[in-house]
């Protein structure tokens, strides 16, 4: 396997022979999305390149936190839309995901036969969607996108300001449940190194400052869940609750805090859709559970969306997914 300084050598030459470097994540970008395709940005621009973020959710859906971080950068970075990209696309352009590999996930899946060449940078597991390219970094054991930019900004000798820093341990503090899960040895390193810009760690806690409204109604469907087999809790909304795909994830977080090996929150989401979102502390590899259902992640965190179906059958089809096979 090759190391992360070749994969970086690799990507140095690739961007310095692009006209134009586009960076995309998944849709409906949270911390760690945004943060890691900003980092990507800072390197790309160290490399001279002209850069531009795709971002293509609908404005008023932006997360809260998600939000609080394009207001504070946009003056400095290029977010454009998937219309824009399209006017400005050319022959030689380079596309780097971040925080997703699938194509399904991104804005521009109609569009990647367009790009020149396609970099991944992920920690999701790779399936049959992943984008088709020989270069990607895809290391599913480290916490989040935003710890495996970090190390690649110091391979590039990026030094991250402290915008660039809280918003990468905004990354990591998301998709670690606040530093109580998934945490590896380099994750701590890369924490120290952030936290060591002198940072308002206040100012990322700021990031994750939650509606009311909305934070009861993740208490609201936790307190529906149930236990099985003593080591799975489930909660499912009923069918008239529409829920974001945050709140679900916030609800399968929060449930972790009991005894149990995995957590699972079920609801409808704005468009009819029914979403999963999936934990665990690591015997149990909710990754491989959420790809029996179309969707991905990893051990410890995972999710699906599913159409045209009800909660209530939903429920049925993961209860009969979970067994004991999976309890490494
Ligand atoms: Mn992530």
């Amino acid at each position: 396997m090759k190391s992360l300084k070749e994969f970086k050598d690799e990507i140095g030459e690739k961007i310095r022979n692009s006209g134009q470097v586009f960076i995309v994540s998944h849709n409906e970008a949270d911390l760690d999305a945004i943060a890691s395709s900003i980092a990507m940005s800072y390197i790309v621009r160290k490399l001279g390149k002209p850069v531009h973020i795709i971002l293509n959710d609908e404005p008023l859906k932006i997360e809260p936190g998600v939000k609080m971080v394009i207001d504070e950068c946009r003056k400095n970075i290029s977010l454009i839309n998937l219309e824009q990209y399209r006017r400005i696309s050319s022959d030689n352009d380079l596309l780097i995901a971040c925080d997703v590999n699938k194509r399904k996930l991104v804005c521009c899946g109609e569009d990647l036969d367009k790009f020149k060449d396609i970099i991944l940078i992920d920690h999701h597991r790779e399936n049959e969607d992943t984008i088709k390219t020989d270069t990607k970094w895809i290391q599913t054991d480290r916490s989040s996108a935003s710890e495996i930019l970090a190390d690649l900004l110091c391979l590039f000798q990026i030094k991250a300001d402290s915008f660039l820093a809280k918003y990468l341990l905004a990354g990591i503090y998301l998709d670690t449940n606040k530093l109580t899960r998934n945490i590896g040895n380099n994750t701590k390193a890369v924490i120290e190194r952030l936290k060591n810009i002198g940072i308002d760690l206040n100012h990322v806690d700021k990031y994750f400052e939650e509606d009311f409204n909305s934070a009861k109604k993740v208490y609201d469907l936790v307190s529906k869940s149930e236990f099985y087999n003593y080591t799975i809790a489930l909660c499912a909304g009923d069918e008239d609750t529409k829920y974001l795909k945050e709140e679900l994830a916030k609800a399968a977080d929060y449930l972790l805090r009991y005894k149990v090996d995995a957590s699972f929150a079920v609801g409808k989401l704005e468009d009819g859709s029914i979403a999963i979102s999936a934990r665990s502390k690591g015997d149990i590899d909710v990754g491989e559970i959420m790809g029996q259902l179309e969707g991905g992640g990893n051990m410890y965190s995972a999710a699906t969306r599913l159409q045209g179906r009800e909660i209530e059958d939903t429920v049925k089809t993961l209860k009969k997914i979970y067994k004991p096979s999976f309890q490494k």
